[in-house]
């Protein structure tokens, strides 16, 4: 087996690249990083110094691959499946680039800054930065519940880069910025996105660890 994906089953941009690989159906070596252990700690960071994770390593070229937004290209490039994570289509490839980094830096990002902020002690928290956090989260909610109005998935019909984004990102942001009854098209895309095969196998994987999650 070429591909060896270092992660945790309860980290989000985990998710999002297990995801895209359950869709690819490609085969890898699950590799799980334990960030409490110093010499798993190290393993990753001799793979990527930043010390996050998701990390792919391809045995077959010697290639390392940080960031799950570059790891899902890498996978549409040389392990296609059946599911085009990113569009042939120029135009449908841009707006699924342009909602995967939505996703990402408008929904994931806030969210990460509510739950790293219970992480810290107490007096070094940050309950301004927090509440920024929840403004830009409320902001995303309001553009996604009009643009994502009336499609399946993020871009469309077709389920893409842009949804293995989208799954994690919203599905953490609703454990600490509820979606409510004014989010119809948000709250049945949810719905969609844990119907996914390949979201439910990933979020199955996770719920024996769902209880440490500090939200
Ligand atoms: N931009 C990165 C973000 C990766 C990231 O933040 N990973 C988190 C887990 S979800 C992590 O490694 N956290 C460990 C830490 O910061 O110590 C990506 O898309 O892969």
């Amino acid at each position: 087996m070429s591909l060896t994906l270092y992660y945790h089953p309860l980290a989000s941009y985990c998710w999002k690249t297990l995801i895209a690989l359950y869709e690819a159906e490609a085969p890898f070596e699950p590799r799980l990083i334990d960030l409490g252990d110093a010499a798993q700690r190290d393993t990753l960071t001799r793979l990527w110094p930043l010390m996050k994770f998701p990390v792919l390593v391809d045995g077959q070229t010697g290639q390392v691959v940080p960031e799950s937004s570059i790891i899902i290209e890498y996978l549409a490039a040389h392990h296609p499946g059946r599911t085009e994570l990113v569009p042939a289509d120029p135009t449908a490839a841009l707006e699924a680039r342009l909602l995967d980094r939505f996703f990402d830096q408008q929904v994931h990002e806030p969210m990460q800054k509510h739950v790293g902020d219970k992480l810290r002690p107490a007096d070094k928290r940050d309950p301004f930065g927090v509440e920024q956090a929840h403004a830009q989260i409320e902001t995303a909610y309001d553009v996604l519940e009009q643009r994502l109005a009336g499609r399946a998935w993020a871009i469309g019909d077709t389920f893409t880069i842009a949804d293995c984004a989208a799954a994690p990102a919203l599905y953490y942001a609703n454990r600490v910025h509820p979606l409510t009854a004014s989010r119809p098209v948000l709250t049945s895309y949810l719905q969609r996105l844990h119907a996914r095969p390949s979201f439910a196998r990933v979020f199955a994987e996770a719920e024996p660890y769902l209880h440490f999650f500090p939200g």
